[in-house]
Parts: C-alpha cells; structure tokens; sequence
C-alpha cells in the first residue's frame, strides 16, 4: 500500500508561532483534522488516528492520519495510515471508524466514503508493530449497505468490540420513521457480519437526524451509549444502563457536553501500565470562519485526554487524564483571596498556556474570572460562575477584535442544587478552553484574541460576599519537541 509521507517537523515548526495554535493539546503539523478514531494501545505506545484532509486545512478528501505516544501527552507523528483509493468503497473518504485486535493484528473498522448514498464498512489491518503500513481486506466492504428502514445518507461509523468468540459492532444510524438508531451487528470473523436489528433508538428531540460515531462501553455494573447529535453539531449525549448482550435498558441519560466546540467523541478502554481505564479524546472544532481557518493552515484540536468515570450520583462524567502532571511546569498558589464587588482581582501572572485549580466561594451572586485578557480589556474572555442561577457561563463575545471569529455564550447547569462553593478546574491553551467544576460537567470553547498582550488573568465579582479560599496556576509546556518548551 501507497505511503503518504511528509515531514510533519517542518510543519509544525512553520506554524508554531500562531498565537493560537494550542501547544499541549493534540493537532496534527498543518491542515484539516475533525474526529479521532481507532484509539488503541500497542506494544507499549497509545496510537491516536484522526480525520485528516493532508492537502487543505478546510474539511475535504478524508484520510486517517496517524501519531503515537508513549504516555498520552507528548506526541509523534506518523505518516497517513488510511486513505482513499480510487474506484473502491472508499473513493473519495476514510470515515470514521475504531481498532480491535484480531488475534494480535491490528484491525481497523471505518466508513468508507463514495457518495452521500454509499458509506459501506470496511476493514483494514497491519502487521506492522508500529501500525504505519496498513492493508485493506480484499473482503472490502464488509456491509456494503444500511438494512432497509435506515434513511441510506444516515448509517456510519462502525464502533467494534468482542465478547467471548463473538464481535460486535454498532454503527450509527438515522431510521426511515424519524428516529436515531446505533444499528447492532455480530460476526465470528469480522468480515461476514449478521444485522441483529436495533440495539437502542430513540428521538431525543425533533431536530436531529441521526446519531454520529456510537460509542458503547462498560463503566462499573452500568454500560454507557455516547452518541454526537447530527446534524448541526448539537452536542453529545450520553445514556447509561444495563446492557445483556442482547438489549440495552438506560436509566438515565442526558447531556455529556452541550454547545459546538467538542463533538465527535472516541471512547476506549485502554490497558496499559496505569492500569485500564476509560480514554476520551473529542474533536474541538474551530470557532471561526473559513477565510480565517484557510489564513491559519490549520483547524480542528483534540480534546485533552480525558478519562471517563460515573459518579455516585451516576451521572457521566470526565476529567483529564493524570498525565497532565507530566507537563506541568511554574506553579503559583494562591488562597484567602477576598473580592467587593466592582472590584478587579489581578492574578500574579500573564500567560495563555495555563491549568487553575480553584475553589470559587459566594453566597449569591456572580464571580468571573477574565482570562486571554488586554490590560484595557478591549479583548477579554469570562467565564461566569452565576451563583444565583447555579451555573456557569463561558463567554467569548469580547474575546477577539476579529470579525472572522464567532462569539458566543456557552452555559452549563451545575447539578447539585445551589452550591455556595463550586470547584474549577480550567485548562488554556491559546484559543483552546477547557473548563470543569466539582468534578462533574465540563464546558468547552475557543477564543481567538488579536493582541499580543490578551494574557492577563484576573478575578471579578458582582457578589457581595465572595471569596476564593484556594488557587493553584501551572504553566503547562508543549507535548512537541519542536515547539516552545
Ligand atoms: N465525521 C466523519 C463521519 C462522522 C462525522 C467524516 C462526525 O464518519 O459521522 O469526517 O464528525
């Protein structure tokens, strides 16, 4: 099979300087990157493939691209692993898809591409311990076609597990009736596959069509179904129940993320030597047009790593992996911060590549915290924590000067009722924010200040008793050798 072979170093060097390209936040060296796929852990490296268009950074002809790690952070990349071939099921794209191991071959299952109509399964393995030369099965496809009460532009992403002798797999599916499906399948071999019917459907609300890229594993006694809501990237959503190899029964369901920055999630089980867990990496999309995407060279971020957890008031939950101590670098801590209302707490540090751990306290009322911030605020984003109305809102509406990116609000409910301390845990990595509190939901965005000096941080409050008894900052350093360090 053909390699497609760049020097990805050179890339990354090129454009290492953009303000806003996320240092320790996995992307590839330039160019177009959406889903992960087939995340996988092989003779002691984690393997992240993606959603790559290798000649625009605009969506386009999908390849899988390919990098390595040996601890989940610090990344290597890899020549294109998958792409299509002309006058096969998968002509003009490599979909979506996931890695199992089929007596010790890496084997990969994805979406070919051919038209809207025709998005047949296909198979691909390796013999390759370093999974960079790939074959597709001469067996391809392996379904050629949805069953025949699934809309045909609505069926794909294949996600594979086995259970004893027998592989499962779940795709992704729109019915003709109007609801979302994850359409089940079994084989012995996985390449003649048996449709069993639907493991779960549902019509979470009107406006979605279909369920993208099903995810379904085990956590504790439960299994959990996490579905990206097509179209018009409305969120993810999750359902967790009791799955007996044959129906799945949720209990309870709701939103994973809301908003339209992270979509696309790709959950694994990943045995290694941190014992097994529960792996998520999640496509964060830009927030901006495309004259802006095609001036960068670049558009899509994964997530930060995160493990994946329910809690004991079972609800799904995640947080980043602990790898994260493995990049941190300067830290601060700061406590008995009191603050009046009108008042401007300055943090003692200017920085976009940043973790904060803090405890926000307030009898009611507001408490922000301004970051990416000019000393003149005339760029700032905030992010409120609404005590009064027990949630929190990231709002990126004076983030940049720039008309060429949006601004939006982006709100999440806290779900213990009215806290009076709220937990933040608050990765920054340039236009990249991730947000946690009390361990429970997370709220993702972009924010794309023009101005060198958009790294101030500050605390501000329209409560009148509020209070932040403890406040940690690191410096979190690149996961490339090439770039800043
Ligand atoms: N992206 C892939 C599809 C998937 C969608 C195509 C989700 O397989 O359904 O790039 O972002």
């Amino acid at each position: 099979m053909k390699v497609f072979f760049w020097d990805p170093r050179s890339d990354r060097q090129q454009l290492s300087e953009d303000p806003h390209r996320p240092v320790y936040h996995f992307l590839p060296p330039c160019n177009w990157m959406n889903d992960p796929n087939g995340l996988f852990y092989w003779q002691g490296r984690y393997h992240l493939f993606y959603q790559f268009n290798p000649t625009s950074p605009l969506w386009g002809k999908i390849h899988w691209g390919h990098a390595s790690s040996p601890d989940l952070v610090h990344w290597e990349d890899h020549p294109v692993a998958l792409q299509p071939d002309k006058g096969t099921s998968d002509a003009n794209g490599c979909w979506s898809g996931c890695i199992v191991d089929k007596n010790a071959t890496p084997t990969a299952v994805y979406t070919g591409f051919v038209t809207p109509h025709q998005t047949p399964v296909m198979m691909a393995q390796t013999k390759d311990n370093n999974l960079i030369l790939w074959e597709k099965s001469p067996y391809n496809p392996v379904v050629d076609k949805p069953p025949a009460d699934v809309r045909e532009t609505d069926f794909r992403d294949p996600y594979v597990w086995k259970e004893e002798d027998l592989w499962k797999m779940l795709i992704g599916a729109g019915m003709l009736n109007g609801e979302c499906a994850v359409l089940l399948y079994e084989s012995t071999d996985l390449v003649n596959w048996s449709y069993m019917g639907p493991l779960f459907s549902d019509s979470i609300k009107d406006t979605h069509t279909m369920w993208e890229c099903p995810n379904f594993f085990r956590l504790g006694d439960n299994y959990v179904l996490l579905v990206s809501l097509f179209p018009d990237i409305q969120g993810v959503y999750y359902y967790i129940g009791k799955y007996n190899g044959e129906t799945f029964q949720p209990e309870s369901q709701g939103y994973f993320e809301t908003g339209r920055t992270l979509y696309a999630p790709h959950v694994r089980w990943l045995q290694a030597d941190l014992g097994d867990r529960c792996i998520m990496f999640g496509w964060l999309r830009e927030d901006r047009n495309e004259e802006a995407i095609e001036r960068a060279g670049w558009a899509g971020v994964q997530s930060f790593p995160r493990e994946l957890l329910i809690n004991p008031q079972g609800a799904l939950v995640s947080r980043p992996v602990a790898e994260l101590a493995l990049l941190r670098q300067e830290s601060q801590s700061l406590g008995g911060i009191q603050i009046k209302p009108g008042e401007r707490y300055q943090l003692p540090f200017t920085e976009n590549c940043l973790e904060i751990e803090a405890l926000i306290e307030a009898k009611g009322g507001l408490v922000g915290l301004e970051f990416l911030a000019t000393p003149d605020r005339e760029e700032v984003t905030r992010l409120w924590i609404d005590f009064d109305r027990n949630q929190a809102v990231l709002d990126t509406s004076r983030a940049s000067r720039s008309l060429d990116s949006y601004h939006r609000k982006g709100t999440i409910n806290f779900r213990n009722p009215s806290p009076k301390q709220i937990k933040m845990h608050l990765l920054i990595d340039r236009s990249v924010i991730e947000v946690w509190f009390n361990d429970e939901v997370a709220l993702t965005g972009r924010a794309y200040p023009t101005r060198g000096d958009a790294k101030e941080i500050a605390i501000t409050t329209k409560s009148e008793q509020a209070g932040i008894p403890y406040l940690k900052v690191w410096e979190i350093g690149t996961i490339w050798p090439v770039e800043k360090g």
